[in-house]
């Protein structure tokens, strides 16, 4: 059977290592449908849904099967609307692993049918994330190498401090 995927997140801003996961992701599903939470209880973000959207859709363009979306409420209830019945989901150390293991159990819960993979990105992107990306980056650090340049372009022009 074809099988459609959800990579549910934030991105806040995408990074590489986000990109790497979405990579993976469409090599072994039929379709991947990247999905930015709309209502994040994560604090105020730097980007908004429809720009991180924007950047997802860019970034993803070369994958043939991967689509963008944006949701609230639970991400069991759109998995079941799109017809997904898996949830991509990535872990860049055994840290990450308790609160993906929360999450995964209680979307079983949830919804029986929906099943949680988790993939690992590259080695070289097991220390990124979005908070980190935007404290060097606002603190004028050079992070071109780990996020992607439709990024990092629109880093710069939220940002203008940064030089780099
Ligand atoms: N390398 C590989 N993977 C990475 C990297 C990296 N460098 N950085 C991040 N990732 C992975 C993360 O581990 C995660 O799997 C994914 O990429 C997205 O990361 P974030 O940080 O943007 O996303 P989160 O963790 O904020 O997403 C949380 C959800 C939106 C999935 C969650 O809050 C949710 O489902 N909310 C909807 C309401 C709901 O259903 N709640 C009940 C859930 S049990």
């Amino acid at each position: 059977p074809q099988v459609t995927a959800i990579y549910p997140g934030t991105f806040d801003p995408p990074t590489n290592g986000h990109l790497d996961i979405c990579m993976r992701g469409s090599r072994i599903f039929d379709r991947l449908i990247v999905a930015v939470l709309r209502n994040s209880s994560k604090g105020a973000p730097l980007f908004t849904t429809q720009e991180r959207a924007e950047m997802l859709a860019e970034i993803t363009r070369p994958f043939g099967n991967v689509t963008v979306a944006t949701f609230d409420g639970l991400l069991v209830d759109f998995a079941r609307q799109q017809g997904a019945t898996a949830v991509l989901r990535g872990i860049r150390a055994v840290s990450d692993y308790e609160y993906e293991f929360q999450m995964a159990m209680m979307n079983r819960k949830l919804d029986p049918q929906l099943e949680t993979v988790f993939m690992q990105p590259a080695e070289k992107y097991t220390y990124v994330s979005s908070r980190l990306i935007k404290g060097v980056f606002q603190l004028g650090g050079d992070i071109n190498s780990l996020v992607p340049p439709e990024v990092m372009q629109r880093l710069r022009s939220k940002v203008p401090a940064n030089i780099a």
